[in-house]
């Protein structure tokens, strides 16, 4: 079922549950070529969720900024290609809310243990921000900061769980969202993490 969140945003709870071994095994393929790391922020901090790609492109961040880059830094390879199951997940996805013919190049792949959080940020390094991100959330379940297109508004607090999508396009495109720091659990699939998949068209 569908929730609107915004005037360009979408929830499909549970869209992407009846994908989940799929989902995690094309992860374990992509991480076991290009692994989780944490990178560094422009700031010196070191990000608390562990992060890794596929696709034909990768976000990255360290001290010299944020970008998107053909080749995974930690070995000057190209990154792992995306497995059809996710970009074919994610065009639908995405199509279900209104966007048609979303074809993402970069899947982020963020993995949070208990603790860990993302504070309130835009995402604006992609070349074209009339396209939407489609994100997956596998895992434990978290609580989601929706913020507004400024960073002092106050976020609203989203709940979601393991199989829930998410869809942000147009006029949300560009509001400050984050993560609030992941609660301890144990999920039967995941044990102690929760996985965000963020599918983008990076150019
Ligand atoms: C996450 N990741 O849960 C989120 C899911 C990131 C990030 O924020 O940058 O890796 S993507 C949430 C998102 C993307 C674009 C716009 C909006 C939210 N929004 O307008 O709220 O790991
Ligand atoms: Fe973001």
């Amino acid at each position: 079922w569908q929730e609107r969140l915004g005037p360009g945003s979408v929830i499909l709870r549970r869209y992407a549950a009846a994908s989940d071994t799929a989902l995690l095994a094309a992860i374990e393929d992509a991480v076991a070529t290009a692994p989780f790391r944490h990178m560094q922020t422009p700031g010196g901090f070191t990000m608390s969720a562990a992060m890794s790609n596929c696709g034909d492109y990768g976000w990255t961040a360290d001290t010299d900024g944020y970008r998107y880059s053909a080749t995974d830094p930690l070995n000057d390879r190209a990154w792992p290609a995306m497995p059809e199951t996710l970009s074919e997940l994610a065009s639908r996805a995405a199509a279900a809310a209104g966007f048609a013919a979303f074809q993402p190049d970069v899947c982020l792949i963020n993995r949070y243990e208990p603790g860990a959080r993302m504070s309130l940020h835009q995402d604006r390094d992609e070349a074209d921000l009339t396209q939407p991100i489609v994100s997956v959330s596998l895992g434990l379940p978290m609580t989601f900061l929706f913020g507004g297109l400024r960073r002092k508004e106050r976020p609203a607090r989203i709940e979601l769980q393991h199989g829930d999508v998410v869809v942000w396009g147009g006029e949300d495109r560009l509001r400050y969202h984050g993560v609030a720091p992941l609660k301890d659990g144990e999920h039967p699939l995941l044990g102690r993490y929760r996985i965000n998949l963020t599918l983008r068209r990076a150019h």
